[in-house]
């Protein structure tokens, strides 16, 4: 099959899994690959035709398995290789296809690729990571090779005593990245993280920080930005390289022999000319991206927590996924639609509200409608199909954060600000509603302790209470349940997988704050969505959009087929010819 045929990944609903978090087989806290295979007719009975499973590789999990010492084997708590070979076909039996998070800009720093590569200045794999000696300051003081900062707060070089050099970690300093200049690294890399699995039959990867393995030759300074920081964020240094379309030339001649489909993440590219380099059709790099336009609404421009609860208009919500939509207007390429993932907080705490039950549920479903209207690949993480929240305001970020990107970013302004209480109070809000741990938590299966996560004492991480009342068990058989309308989402989705699936997406009401109004065009099939982001009822009139202004509503989170204003977190979808 040809790419540009339809493969099956366009239509495709994909699910998320966080190994850790989404059930525990054996009472030790920790979720597991058997914990996974248990609850597959579950997630087959979503209406979803795939599952991406986060890291599951032997790992120290410093940065919860995006640290992989070993791609052959499996993290011990988790399972073993011949689980996963067993959790691979019982998804193929039911017609579930499965990917695998790739994770290649880089590994722990207990691969034994890097523990041979910092063993010795001579060793052969020296050069299979990013090492470059000290630089000094004209008083003789010693400074890493240029200013870049890592995401994980401070400078992204680590200094290693044992050969004196500094290596480069774009993330945490237990996670060195890869040489990507060197081809024997490339070849060793693409047989163990990608072969290995491929040949057990999985059927693609979301491929992690895909941009990144290509940096600026010289690896350069980055001007400064913010002088009141040391270290600086150089994402244009080291997203997009030179090389970076001949390396997924390379890994793309290999996916393509299996037929396997990729996601590649692809952070701090906002260009459209930049994008569609990696998801024409024609370019044969990825089958589609993650964009991040729509999940870093409300983010602090250069530090990701220097901001504010809701620190967004919904204008720029709506430019954000314009800005992903229109990837496929008159092109060959593919998007992805989502609103979570395991890097962000719950959607319905950032974009809905979660003030009453009833508003969680309303703007829950609200939300739901919205991704099931958007063109491209869709992506539910586990918990959103249930409406999970956010974790309370009394959790503490010491104690029961575990993230450590929020601890970092804690420390760091505890620190920089003297332990400051308006400061440090401002930070907890913002990881309040921002954090990662927010997605990482268990997921709610029914309303026994911990959530029905774990039989034992004691998860890995915290459960939010509100799984007493929030959670599969109760929501399976209620038709009202958030869980309930996203099964009638995906189907409604499939019925009409032109319009909503392939269509083309125009804006229609921009500068309104309140409500979100699109248009989806396929040939002349039209589909009117109308969204309402307040509790607050809003104007709304159906526009001459429709032939003969005939339009059939096909779904709206209210009972009751009501034509005039727009109700509390009201979602409608009318579907018509057009005029
Ligand atoms: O995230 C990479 C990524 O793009 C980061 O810039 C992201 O914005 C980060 O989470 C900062 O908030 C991937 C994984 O999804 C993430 O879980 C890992 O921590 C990271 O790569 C390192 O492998
Ligand atoms: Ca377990």
């Amino acid at each position: 099959m040809t790419i540009t045929e339809h493969p099956w990944w366009k239509t495709a609903t994909v699910y998320q899994i966080y190994p850790a978090s989404f059930k525990d087989s054996n009472g030790d806290g920790i979720g597991d690959l058997n914990g996974i295979l248990s609850e597959l007719d579950y997630i087959k009975s979503i209406g979803v035709d795939a599952i991406w499973v986060c890291p599951m590789y032997d790992s120290p999990q410093v940065d919860m398995g995006y640290d992989i010492s070993d791609y052959e084997k499996v993290y011990p708590p988790y399972g073993t290789v011949a689980d996963m070979e067993r959790l691979i076909s019982a998804c193929h039996q039911r017609g579930i296809r499965i990917l695998l998070d790739l994770v290649i800009n880089h590994t722990s720093d207990q691969h034994r690729w890097f523990q041979e590569s910092r063993s010795s200045i001579s060793n052969p794999k020296r050069d299979w990571y990013i090492w470059r000696p000290a630089k000094y300051d004209s008083d003789g003081t010693r400074k890493p090779p240029n200013n870049w900062r890592s995401f994980f707060g401070g400078s992204a070089w680590q200094w290693d005593e044992h050969t004196q050099e500094y290596y480069l970690h774009l993330f945490c300093a237990e996670q060195p990245d890869l040489n990507w200049e060197n081809e024997e690294m490339r070849h060793a890399l693409y047989q163990s993280s990608m072969r290995f699995w491929l040949d057990k039959g999985v059927d693609g990867f979301r491929v992690d920080t895909v941009n990144m393995y290509s940096k600026v030759p010289g690896l350069p300074d980055t001007p400064v930005t913010d002088p009141n920081q040391e270290w600086q964020l150089a994402a244009d240094l080291f997203c997009n390289g030179p090389r970076m379309h001949e390396f997924l030339g390379e890994m793309n001649a290999i996916l393509s022999e299996y037929g396997a489909m990729t996601v590649g993440e692809l952070p701090f590219t906002k260009t459209v000319e930049k994008v569609l380099k990696y998801v024409s059709a024609e370019a044969r790099q990825l089958s589609m991206t993650f964009q991040f336009d729509v999940v870093d609404t409300g983010f602090g421009t250069d530090l990701k927590y220097d901001t504010t609860p809701r620190a967004w208009k919904l204008p720029e919500f709506k430019d954000a996924v314009f800005s992903t939509q229109r990837l496929i207007t008159g092109t060959d390429a593919w998007t992805t639609a989502f609103l979570e993932n395991h890097d962000q907080a719950r959607s319905i705490s950032r974009f809905g509200s979660c003030a009453t039950e009833e508003l969680r549920s309303r703007s829950g479903k609200m939300l739901a409608l919205l991704l099931a209207s958007l063109s491209g690949t869709l992506f539910v993480y586990q918990g959103q199909e249930i409406g999970m929240t956010n974790a309370p305001e009394s959790w503490k970020i010491e104690e029961d954060y575990m993230d450590i990107e929020s601890r970092n970013y804690f420390q760091y302004v505890v620190d920089k600000t003297g332990n400051d209480p308006v400061e440090t109070a401002r930070a907890k809000a913002a990881l309040q509603h921002l954090a990662r741990d927010h997605a990482r938590v268990p997921m709610q299966w029914d309303s026994s302790p911990h959530a029905g996560f774990t039989t034992g004492k004691k998860p890995w991480m915290r459960a939010i209470d509100n799984y007493t009342h929030i959670n599969v068990q109760n929501q399976t058989p209620d038709k009202q349940s958030v869980l309930s309308f996203w099964k009638q989402m995906l189907q409604l989705r499939k019925a009409h997988q032109d319009v909503l699936v392939h269509g083309d997406f125009q804006m229609l009401d921009r500068e309104n704050e309140e409500t979100f109004l699109f248009l989806k065009k396929f040939g002349s099939q039209r589909a009117l969505v109308a969204l309402n982001f307040t509790e607050h009822e809003q104007p709304f009139e159906v526009p001459g959009v429709f032939e003969n202004g005939n339009a059939v509503r096909i779904a709206s989170n209210y009972d009751d087929d009501v034509k005039g204003p727009l109700r509390c977190f009201e979602g409608r979808i009318y579907l018509g010819m057009a005029a």
